[in-house]
């Protein structure tokens, strides 16, 4: 068969169908066009899925209406940079926040804009906004409306309105893209649940000898809130597939209605003004019998395929990878034909794995692997998200520097849980798997970098330490390449909250335990330069106006580079003659470098963009105790 053939007649044939009436002559044209050329991008993808079904011109004739009945409604104010490439600037830096616990409400979050600016902020992630169920919702993840914003938090006007104000003062919005599951209350379920066979295909719905098959294979992600993937419904005798929580029912993509139904859903996201979507869980979006039902290739023609839709509909916004997996398998997903921009999960851990150990080894070795990703797409880098650390590295790298994966794993979970003797980490445990003792960890960055204990044992000198940690971590986050996306709280160095443990509803998913309700006292003492957490709040803020200032930041060129010590990590980011080198000491000892400075400078003396400090590098050899350095030709 000759796809190419194939994809052009379908096209010319649905051409024909589909109704244009109502679009003005001039967005009929564009329309056509982007049709034209985006096409056979999404027949591609979808031909490997659902070439088999009799079916599949109906749903594609009812898929590309819906892309031009969109085209029928009125869209917020967009950004005025229309630049295509926009994530590869220097300009770029992200918070992610909930939005009744920065604000109250959508209405309330617009008085925040004036603080993200003076933050110097242009990318705002909004956690999930959307109608969900009362009590536990997985902090909005299981979303029972993708059209209606919750009560709680407004109306969908409101949230366009929001959009239209960010947008006036260059701030992208991001929106969470639920796709892999709903809640059990949404339409769909509702209808599933009384019995409807159409609505019961949206989903996986098994008896207990099928479950019992898949769940021999599928990996649990939260072990503590039931064991397996299923979740049983006495009602109707069967068995439904609930990768998270049991009230987040999988979607089933399988059913090539699904996939028409939800690229819906996305269209009436992007209606809300959103420039970015993130992909929350996309690892498990499509399922096979006899395997992990993680990270599949065609998860990879899904995800392409809505891209497609997105690019003949929606060009203008970009799709966010969220896959928290293997390091090789989080690279798969990003592409100039996937997703646009990526969480990058591989140098959060390591990053808090090389703090913990005071070496750097594992994070050299990964990086080196992992870090190179295609032209055109970026990192979204991030030291702590509203989400737990979980120890994801390749092990073939850590076996291969003599790092045994479990009992390292387990290391780090009790040192950042502060059972280890010596932490300085103030984390809590999430979901310990009882079976496998795999476990995961929370905590704000403030808590887990040591401040939290410092504070508690009155201690100067460990405050000190776990201050100069916060810097180094963001010292590095902040000149990497990529857009730092900083997390709530975190940039007013905000401590771990135990609020959760007295309400029901929370208490058993130990991530309340870094998403706080963010008080005015929380403001104040940040801005009291006295007060640890006026310094983490003074040293963020410094090093977002450096780092923007500067256009080296958004050099391509990127380099590890090894200064003969193990306490150490260091790169070096280049653009023609212009330089910049990080030095990092993730120690609290003096470290001596070996090779000399100027060759790598290109310059005899260098100037600490930190600081303004000259060094003449013939005689720099000593990094102080985790001490941050970024260095160019003086
Ligand atoms: C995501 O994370 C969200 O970020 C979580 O807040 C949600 O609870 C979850 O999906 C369900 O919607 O298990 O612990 O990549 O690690 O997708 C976090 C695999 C999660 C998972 C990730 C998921």
């Amino acid at each position: 068969m000759d796809i190419t053939f194939e994809a052009q007649k379908t096209l010319q044939r649905l051409l024909a169908e589909l109704d244009f009436s109502q679009l003005t002559p001039q967005k009929k044209s564009i329309l056509i066009q982007r049709l034209t050329n985006g096409f056979q991008a999404l027949f591609n993808q979808l031909f490997p899925l659902y070439g088999q079904r009799f079916d599949l011109h109906y749903h594609l004739k009812v898929l590309l209406q819906s892309v031009i009945d969109f085209h029928k409604k009125k869209c917020p104010a967009q950004i005025k940079d229309k630049s295509a490439l926009w994530f590869e600037s220097n300009q770029n830096v992200g918070i992610a926040v909930y939005v009744d616990l920065l604000a109250d409400d959508l209405v309330s979050l617009i008085e925040k804009i004036p603080y993200f600016e003076a933050l110097g902020i242009n990318y705002v992630h909004l956690m999930p906004l959307y109608l969900s169920p009362e009590g536990n919702s997985d902090g909005g993840y299981a979303i029972s409306d993708y059209r209606t914003v919750s009560p709680k938090l407004g109306t969908n006007k409101d949230l366009k309105d929001l959009a239209s104000a960010l947008h006036k003062k260059g701030i992208r919005m991001v929106l969470d893209f639920v796709f892999n599951h709903t809640s059990d209350e949404h339409r769909w379920a509702q209808a599933a649940k009384a019995g409807d066979q159409e609505y019961q295909d949206y989903y996986y719905f098994m008896d207990e000898q099928d479950a019992m098959e898949y769940n021999q294979t599928v990996r649990e992600i939260f072990p503590q809130i039931r064991r397996g993937s299923f979740t049983y419904l006495p009602e109707l005798d069967r068995h439904v597939w609930t990768t998270f929580n049991s009230f987040q029912w999988d979607l089933n993509y399988s059913n090539p209605a699904v996939f028409v139904a939800v690229v819906e859903e996305m269209l009436h996201l992007i209606l809300n003004g959103c420039d970015v979507l993130r992909l929350d869980a996309l690892a498990f979006v499509w399922k096979e019998k006899g395997t992990v039902c993680e990270n599949l290739p065609k998860a990879h023609n899904l995800i392409k395929a809505f891209k497609a839709c997105l690019d003949i509909a929606a060009p203008h916004v970009v799709f966010k990878s969220e896959a928290i997996v293997h390091p090789d398998d989080v690279n798969k997903y990003i592409a100039t034909d996937e997703c646009t921009l990526s969480y990058n999960p591989l140098m959060m851990a390591l990053l808090w794995e090389s703090l913990a150990t005071r070496q750097t080894n594992l994070l050299y070795q990964s990086l080196e692997r992992s870090f190179q990703i295609p032209e055109h797409t970026t990192w979204v880098n991030y030291l702590r998200c509203h989400d737990d650390i979980g120890w994801l590295w390749d092990d073939t790298i850590s076996d291969r520097l003599g790092i045994d994966g479990i009992g390292h794993r387990h290391f780090l979970n009790q040192f950042y849980t502060g059972q280890f003797a010596g932490s300085f980490a103030a984390g809590v445990p999430f979901q310990e798997n009882p079976v496998n003792g795999d476990c995961r960890v929370c905590g704000t960055l403030a808590s887990l970098a040591g401040v939290e204990n410092a504070i508690a044992a009155d201690d100067p000198l460990l405050l000190d330490h776990a201050i100069k940690r916060i810097r180094v971590l963001n010292g590095i986050n902040f000149a990497m390449p990529g857009i730092p996306l900083l997390y709530q709280g975190d940039d007013l160095g905000v401590l771990n909250n135990n609020d959760y443990l007295k309400d029901p509803t929370k208490v058993d998913d130990s991530r309340w335990v870094h998403r706080k309700k963010l008080t005015k006292a929380d403001f104040t003492l940040a801005e009291d330069i006295n007060t640890p957490q006026g310094k983490i709040a003074q040293l963020i803020r410094e090093m977002i106006q450096i780092r923007k200032a500067n256009d080296i930041f958004a050099a391509k060129s990127f380099e590890l580079i090894s200064l003969g010590s193990e306490h150490l990590f260091a790169f070096k980011r280049q653009s023609g003659d212009n330089v910049l080198l990080v030095i990092a000491n993730i120690s609290e000892h003096h470290v001596p470098i070996t090779p000399t400075l100027d060759g790598l400078i290109g310059n005899k003396t260098a100037m600490n963009l930190l600081n303004n400090e000259r060094i003449d590098l013939s005689s720099f050899s000593l990094i102080e105790p985790l001490d941050l350095l970024w260095l160019t030709k003086a």
